[in-house]
C-alpha cells in the first residue's frame, strides 16, 4: 500500500470524506495537515505550513502528497519542487479511484476521457513549466510544443468518444449476458464515509485488517455472503462524492454500471448527517440511481450509524426523507451490529419475492446460455 500525507480542510465532514477517498484510492495516510484555507496562490498552503510539511516529508518519506483541493499546475509544480514528491490534488485522487474501479470497457473509456479532460485543462501551463526543469508529474512533456501537446490530448479524446459511441451499442448485449451468472447479487451504494465498507465487513463477517499486505485493500470488492444458509454475492461500489466536478459525472456513473445487474441495492445513508446534508445527499443518490434506471423496488434504504442518534432523531429523519412508510427502510449500526441481522432477513425476503423466477436463473446457469 502506498503511503500519503493528506492536506485537507479543518472541518470534520471534509476530513472524513478525504480519508475515505484516500482509502478508496488505496493510500495509507501517515500524517494529516488540517487548514482553514487551501487556496493560497503560490502553494495552496502558507509558507510557514509548507516548512513544517517539508520536515514531516523528510521524516516520514511518504509516496505522495494528497491535497484536498484543486491545484493549478504552477501550485502543483511549486509544491513538487520543494517536497520532491508527486502531488495529487483532489481531482487527480478521484480519477485514481475511478481508474481502480472501472471494470467494463465502457467504464474504462469514460475514466480515460475524464483523465484527458483533466490533463487538457492543465496542458498549456504544464508544458511551459516543464521546460523549466523536471518535476514529478511534469516529466516527459518538456519536449512538446504547447500546441502539439494540447492537440494530441484533443485528438485522443475524440478517438475515445467515437469508441464510446460504439460501446454504447454493445451495452444491451453486455447487460443481458451479465444477468446469467447464477448467483443472486447485492450491491452497496451511498456517499463516501456513509459506512459502506463497515457494513460490507459486518455482513461478510470479515474485519478489515490493518496490515500492510497488498491484498487487504486491493482485493476484489466482491465477496460471498451467506444468509440463512443461502449464498449471495455482495459488492461494495464507488462511493458518491461531494462536489464532484461536472466533467467526471459520466465516469462516475459508468463505475456504477454493476448496479444494473444487481438484485438488491443497499443504499447506505449516514443518519448522523445534518438534515441539510442528509436531504441533499439522499436526493442526489436517488437522482443518479433513477438516471441509471435502477428500479426503486430493488433498493433497501439503510439508515446507518444509529448508535450515534436517539430513536426520535432517527424517526424524524426517516420522515424527512419520506421513508416512514417504506417497508424497505431499516436503521442499523454497522459499528455495533445493531439490527444487522434484521437487515439480512429483509435482504433475503426481498430477493425471494422478486418476480424474476429463481428457477430460470438456475436453468440458465446449468445450461450455460
Ligand atoms: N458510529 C458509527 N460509525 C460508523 C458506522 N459505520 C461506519 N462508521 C464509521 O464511519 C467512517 C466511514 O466508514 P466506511 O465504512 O469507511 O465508509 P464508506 O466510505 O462508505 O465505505 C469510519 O470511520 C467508520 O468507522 C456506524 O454504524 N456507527
Ligand atoms: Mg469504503
Amino acid at each position: 500500500m502506498n503511503s500519503a500525507i493528506l492536506i485537507t480542510y479543518d472541518k470534520e465532514d471534509a476530513i472524513t470524506e478525504a480519508v475515505g477517498l484516500c482509502d478508496a484510492a488505496g493510500y495509507e495516510i501517515v500524517h494529516t495537515i488540517k487548514q482553514d484555507f487551501l487556496k493560497k496562490p503560490k502553494y495552496g498552503i502558507s509558507e510557514g505550513v509548507l516548512e513544517r510539511l517539508q520536515e514531516v516529508v523528510e521524516k516520514l518519506r511518504p509516496d505522495v502528497i494528497i491535497f484536498d483541493e484543486i491545484l493549478k499546475p504552477h501550485q502543483n509544480y511549486n509544491l513538487a519542487s520543494i517536497l520532491h514528491r508527486e502531488i495529487l490534488d483532489r481531482e487527480a485522487l478521484i480519477l485514481e479511484i475511478f481508474e481502480r474501479r472501472a471494470s467494463s470497457a465502457e467504464s474504462k473509456l469514460q475514466v480515460k476521457l475524464a483523465q484527458l479532460r483533466y490533463e487538457m485543462a492543465r496542458a498549456k501551463e504544464k508544458v511551459r513549466l516543464s521546460s523549466m526543469g523536471e518535476q514529478p508529474g511534469f516529466m516527459g512533456i518538456g519536449k512538446f510544443e504547447v500546441d502539439v501537446y494540447y492537440n494530441d490530448i484533443k485528438h485522443r479524446m475524440q478517438t475515445i468518444r467515437s469508441k464510446l459511441e460504439k460501446a454504447g451499442k454493445q451495452r444491451e448485449l453486455h447487460r443481458q449476458g451479465r444477468k446469467r451468472q447464477g448467483f443472486k447479487t447485492i450491491s452497496l451504494a451511498g456517499y463516501t464515509s456513509a459506512g459502506k465498507t463497515t457494513l460490507f465487513n459486518r455482513l461478510t463477517g470479515e474485519t478489515r485488517q490493518q496490515s500492510k499486505e497488498l491484498f487487504t485493500t486491493l482485493s476484489t470488492t466482491t465477496r460471498r455472503v451467506t444468509i440463512d444458509r443461502e449464498p449471495f454475492l455482495i459488492s461494495d461500489t464507488v462511493g458518491f462524492i461531494s462536489k464532484l466536478p461536472a466533467y467526471m459525472i459520466d465516469a462516475f456513473k459508468s463505475t456504477l454500471e454493476e448496479l444494473l445487474h444487481t438484485d438488491v441495492i443497499i443504499l447506505v445513508i449516514d443518519v448522523s448527517d445534518s438534515i441539510f446534508d442528509l436531504k441533499k445527499k439522499f436526493s442526489s443518490c436517488i437522482r443518479t440511481l433513477s438516471e441509471l434506471e435502477v428500479e426503486r423496488d430493488r433498493i433497501i434504504f439503510v439508515l446507518n450509524k444509529s448508535d450515534l442518534m436517539q430513536q426520535e432523531q432517527i424517526d424524524e429523519k426517516t420522515e424527512i426523507l419520506n421513508l416512514k412508510d417504506n417497508k424497505k427502510t431499516i436503521s442499523v449500526s454497522s459499528k455495533t451490529g445493531e439490527n444487522v441481522n434484521e437487515l439480512k432477513i429483509l435482504i433475503k425476503n426481498i430477493i425471494e419475492n422478486q418476480n424474476s423466477p429463481k428457477i430460470k436463473t438456475e436453468f440458465e446457469a446449468s445450461y450455460g446460455n
